[in-house]
């Protein structure tokens, strides 16, 4: 079963915490609710750590296929054949405004309300939205897994490679419906960067890079967290958007 859900999808972003802290039996982080004793550890700064805790944070969300990928074809969330373009609950992982909630009062928590957006805007008492957009079409990499494998020798390098790839095309991609319709000429990824952020402080203006980018691979083959609370990359990407002063929107990883 474990493995099931392994192989079902791989969230790079955010959701990992929630996975760590699930498997984490110390209760006494529950306790009473009261901050400076339970995760803050000896900060003393309640807020949002890596993001601000409120306000409007909007976030690309890529979905990622390899070409190779053979894994449960028939599967019934993510099958193999609803390829390039995305299953219909994929596009509603998070809503593009602020305006897009369901009357709270009638949500019956189908897959139509319980998105990202929703989910924060519960657990903040509507403090905190998670708004954006979702690439529009799968995103196949330009290798396949095997290529990478053997190209790469650690499991590092394999991701923040392939992670470049992803976004280093999508920044010029140009997105034709099936229809034949044009829905996108290359990301602008200057609509992602609207905060300048810090550690436990945050200001709501852009500083050149982009704030938050969420990757989902149906499946990578090397050995990892089912979840990774980062964006693994070996290079800044310089992107070709710019901010109104002219500054390159760049994509800087985590641990860089
Ligand atoms: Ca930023």
């Amino acid at each position: 079963m474990e493995e099931k859900r392994r192989g079902l999808f791989v969230f790079v972003g955010l959701i990992i915490f929630t996975l760590l802290l699930a498997q984490t039996p110390d209760t006494s982080y529950w306790e009473c609710g009261t901050p400076e004793d339970s995760l803050l550890g000896d900060k003393d700064q309640v807020g949002g750590w890596r993001l601000p805790e409120e306000g409007i944070i909007r976030v690309l969300v890529v979905f990622v296929q390899f070409e190779d990928d053979t894994i449960m074809p028939n599967s019934r969330y993510w099958p193999l054949d609803s390829m390039p373009y995305l299953p219909d609950w994929c596009r509603l992982l998070v809503y593009p405004d602020t305006c897009s909630y369901p009357n709270i009062e009638n949500l019956s928590h189908t897959s139509d309300s319980a998105n990202l957006s929703q989910y924060f805007y519960e657990m903040s008492f509507g403090r905190l939205h998670i708004i954006g957009d979702v690439y529009p079409k799968i995103v196949v990499p330009p290798h396949t897994m095997e290529w990478y494998s053997n190209s790469l020798n650690d499991n590092d390098k394999r991701i923040e490679k392939v992670n470049y790839d992803v976004l280093t095309y999508i920044d010029t991609a140009v997105v034709i419906s099936e229809s034949g319709d044009t829905l996108l000429k290359g990301v602008d990824f200057s609509l992602y960067d609207n905060w300048t952020l810090g550690s436990y402080e945050h200001i709501n203006e852009p500083d050149g890079k982009v704030d938050f980018i969420i990757m989902i691979y149906r499946w990578l083959p090397w050995p990892w967290w089912s979840g990774l609370a980062g964006l693994p990359l070996d290079t800044v990407i310089v992107t070709y958007d710019s901010l109104p002063d002219g500054t390159r929107v760049k994509i800087v990883g985590t641990g860089m």
